[in-house]
């Protein structure tokens, strides 16, 4: 099937009024060069601002309409919205779950001020919001399997923590303000850009691994079953969720997700495309202790019923995927 097809016929079906012009903060990262790449195909070349704080390098050649901006300054914010006439922030500026561990205030301001100073510019300008919450917005009190949307959220990490913040202020300023506020809650994202100090982040590394190496030493125990999700799908989820009519969202943050194994399982997957891959463990402590407080699955159905989310890809496609992709990249 064509990859492309879900995305041009939601393109297609948008209004010329209503195509949006969209800044994305930490457009760097893992998630925000895909996606960049996904509003332009979309809604045309000028359609996506794309930001962050550190220089683009010469080899970065998928990164156009690029600016400098911290998000810790809130009138540098004003001044970009203003001035590139944007309808809808993407807010993916944020410290992970282990470097978060490492650098708490700065976790701290990043994740929390950033989502203050993001809000506020939405509410003056009346923009659209879309801030990606986490797995990570649960704790080792929250049923394990199977996750609802509403349950207990107890976090340990201090990224976690910021995360539930991140949710609750959106979902207040939603209600106290009509800010159009909306959040998924991702699970661990696979995807052919690197991300920079999660916990799920093994799940990337094991396939550059396997194909420099053939061999990949893992930091989580081979039995930690974490939910994931291919990085094509996460783009349609954040493109489908922000097109959806307000009416239809009886909520403003859903649980999304792909498919859970554990790194046996994705092993056992890569084995099917190269026999002789190798893994073996050697724990990290803390990763293993945060793996452990996250759910092994999470429940979507409330997001396939109100929105029509839907994931395309399972575990042995995104595999199939990662080997050509990091394999061209590679040559
Ligand atoms: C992390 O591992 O910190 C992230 C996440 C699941 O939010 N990938």
């Amino acid at each position: 099937a064509d990859p492309l097809a879900r995305f041009r016929q939601l393109a297609n079906a948008t209004p010329v009024g209503e195509k949006p012009r969209v800044l994305i903060t930490g457009s760097l990262g893992q998630l925000g060069r895909g996606l960049a790449t996904m509003l332009r195909f979309m809604y045309g070349e000028d359609s996506v601002l794309m930001t962050d704080i550190r220089k683009v390098r010469a080899d970065e050649t998928d990164v156009c309409n690029y600016h400098f901006l911290d998000i810790l300054n809130e009138g540098a914010i004003d001044e970009a919205v203003v001035n590139g006439r944007v309808t809808t922030l993407i807010h993916f500026s944020a410290l992970l779950s282990a470097v978060g561990e490492q650098n708490v205030p700065l976790a701290l301001k990043v994740n929390c001020q950033g989502v203050q100073n993001i809000l506020e510019v939405a509410k003056r300008h009346s923009l659209k919001v879309f801030i990606p919450s986490t797995i990570g917005a649960f704790g080792p009190e929250t049923p394990r399997v199977d996750t609802p949307d509403i349950t207990v959220q107890r976090p340990k990490t201090i990224y976690g923590v910021s995360k539930v913040y991140a949710e609750l202020l959106g979902e207040y300023y939603h209600h106290r303000f009509g800010v159009d506020f909306r959040s998924l809650r991702f699970p661990g994202i696979i995807s052919a850009t690197k991300p920079g100090g999660g916990t799920t982040d093994y799940a990337i590394k094991i396939f550059y691994d396997a194909l420099k190496d053939g061999h990949h030493v893992c930091y989580l125990r081979p039995d930690t079953r974490l939910p994931m999700m291919y990085d094509t799908d996460c783009t349609a989820s954040v493109l489908f969720f922000l097109a959806a009519q307000s009416s239809s969202l009886s909520m403003r943050t859903y649980n999304v997700t792909g498919f859970s194994f554990t790194p046996e399982e994705i092993a056992a997957s890569i084995r099917k495309f190269m026999p002789d891959f190798r893994i073996t463990y050697e724990i990290c402590p803390m990763r293993q202790r945060i793996a452990d407080s996250w759910p092994q699955s999470l429940d979507d159905s409330i997001a396939r019923a109100d929105w029509a989310w839907k994931n395309d890809y399972g575990l042995d496609q995104t595999t199939e995927i990662m080997i050509a992709l990091i394999k061209r990249e590679m040559a």
